[in-house]
């Protein structure tokens, strides 16, 4: 199997400028040339279409920058789509959060039951009603559930793309009220920090994957940076404290690349203009050259 590069330089789904440019900044970090030392072609498979600002108005304040989303996730689903059509493994690099309602639309079209391993703080479950912020960052996993502005949940075509069963919260630390009420209603499996501190990455990672694999054809790794511990990550634009530390993160990647049914994986949330300096965008081409280490190691990728 062959990677698949996917940039998705924008920022619609949150209100600080800066994740447009988190692409450029894990290239500008080596990320041509991590893809190259790992026997890929050094070269970016595509790039998300992305609205000028001056094409974009915030308008509905539950709902900000709308449109610019549902045009950057729209395109982005047909890139997913086309990259595991040709059997790639999409590799995608945001951009803020709400790419991954455009990554699960294009996954589900090659992949019927398709599993999710949600590496965040955050729930993202906040619909336009619960929503604390209006941004739409908060909402992929909403919308890939059925629940949502039909804009949105009509990207790929209508329907759910994700069951609450085929889902998995690892870091999860920062749950708005109505996304708790989603958890419990739909008994989403989560692996909070407590879980973490107490079983071992290693243990839940293991649990994790094989849940993942009683019930779907294949599962994603969707690694949102906030879900690293503030001191790592101060690139990133809503950071939370007690995060997962780096040997953890490890344990997360090993595990997804030990499994066949692993399929695609993205980092989102790389905001280089919230720090001096690039290191955040270093951390994730860093950890992206640990995952297609540990997927040689498994001959996942040749
Ligand atoms: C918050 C923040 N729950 C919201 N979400 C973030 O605006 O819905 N997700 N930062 O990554
Ligand atoms: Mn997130
Ligand atoms: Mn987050
Ligand atoms: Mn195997």
């Amino acid at each position: 199997m062959n990677i698949a590069y996917i940039s998705v330089p924008y920022r619609y789904g949150q209100g600080k400028p800066g994740t447009e440019q988190g692409p450029a900044a894990v290239e500008q970090a080596g990320l041509l040339e991590t893809l190259a030392a790992n026997g890929q072609e050094a070269v970016r498979y595509g790039e998300a279409a992305v609205l000028s600002e001056d094409a974009v108005r915030e308008e509905d304040p539950q709902l900000k920058r709308l449109e610019g989303v549902v045009h950057t996730t729209n395109d982005l689903h047909l890139l997913v789509r086309e990259a595991l059509t040709e059997q790639r493994f999409p590799l995608l690099v945001g951009g803020d959060h709400s790419m991954a309602i455009g990554t699960i639309a294009g996954m589900r079209q090659v992949v019927p039951r398709l599993g999710v391993i949600w590496f965040d703080a955050h729930g993202d479950l906040n619909t336009p009603e619960t929503s604390p912020s209006g941004n739409i960052h908060g909402m992929p996993l909403a919308v890939a559930l059925g629940e949502g502005h039909q804009r949105l949940t009509e990207i790929g075509g209508d329907g759910v793309k994700l069951q609450p069963e085929h889902l998995v919260f690892i870091g999860l630390r920062d749950v708005d009220a109505g996304e708790q009420e989603l958890i419990d209603r739909l008994g989403i499996r989560v692996y909070d920090m407590e879980a973490i501190r107490t079983r071992g990455m290693d243990a839940i990672m293991k649990e994790a994957v094989a849940y993942l694999k009683e019930t779907t054809d294949a599962f994603y790794l969707s690694f949102d940076m906030d879900g690293l511990d503030p001191s790592l990550v101060e690139g990133t634009g809503t950071r939370v404290a007690d995060g997962i530390m780096l040997d953890d993160a490890k344990t997360v990647l090993r595990h997804c690349a030990e499994q066949d049914e692993f399929i695609a994986a993205e980092f989102v949330e790389v905001n280089p203009l919230l720090e001096e300096g690039n290191g955040t965008a270093i951390l994730a081409n860093d950890l992206i050259g640990n995952l297609l280490q540990y997927m040689r190691t498994h001959r996942l990728v040749k």
